[in-house]
């Protein structure tokens, strides 16, 4: 299992900044100290092809100045040509075990999962981390799963105390301590920063947030 820093690990899409300039949410967000960040380009007006390809590298790139992971959701294509740092999959993406050879053993594994079973396969196919959710309601993901609190992620870090697990859905400053104490080693935001006017001090309030429930930055 590699190490990764997933304290405050920011989620971004361009569709999760209709409004404004996403390279600039991101490069703000890293000055105001995320310490992960996951490229998650979906839904109908997600960009495609060349202009995804441009898209991903100029995140890479400025994840690399602040030596900030530099994760791709599903698109294993996409990691292996620009060498992200690793992937991330959901349950319905390519098995958590096909993406791990396809990437290499030294890249990073994530992968979404709802249960101990799914932990469990998770784990058995070389993640190196896994996102439980939504611990809150969410409104970045349309096909979310029904709000599932942290019962379940106390559940797998009592079984699995050495797997990482990020919390994801509807997390912000002042509901994140709930999470981190249930057993999470860190929490996974789209909105909290994408959505911030200063997305700057949105990073850095949830910095300073999981700093405050004893885990420091
Ligand atoms: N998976 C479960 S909830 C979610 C994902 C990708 C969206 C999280 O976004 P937000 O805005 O932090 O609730
Ligand atoms: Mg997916």
């Amino acid at each position: 299992m590699r190490d990764v820093d997933l304290r405050v690990y920011f989620i971004m899409g361009s569709v999760n900044v209709p409004n404004g300039n996403p390279l600039k949410v991101l490069e703000q967000a890293l000055h105001g100290g995320i310490t992960c960040f996951q490229l998650r380009e979906k839904g109908p007006d997600a960009l495609q092809g060349i202009e995804k390809l441009a898209f991903a590298k100029s995140c890479q790139q400025l994840c690399k100045a602040f030596g900030v992971p530099f994760i791709v959701n599903d698109d294993v294509e996409l990691a292996v040509l620009i060498d992200a740092d690793g992937v991330h999959v959901g349950q319905d993406d390519l098995s958590a075990s096909v993406v791990s050879s396809k990437i290499g053993k030294g890249k990073l594994l994530g992968v979404s999962v709802h249960s101990v079973v799914e932990a469990t396969i998770a784990l058995a196919a070389g993640a190196d981390y896994i996102g439980m959710g939504p611990v809150y309601q969410t409104v970045s993901k349309s096909d979310a799963k029904s709000v599932a609190g942290t019962s379940r992620i106390s559940e797998v870090a009592a079984i699995f105390p050495e797997l990482p697990i990020v919390g994801i859905g509807g997390i912000t400053p002042t509901n994140l301590d709930v999470v981190m104490k249930s057993g999470a080693s860190g929490v996974s935001v789209i909105s909290a920063i994408a959505n911030a006017k200063n997305p700057e001090a949105a990073a850095r309030s949830i910095v300073e947030a999981v700093q405050q429930v004893g885990v420091s930055i």
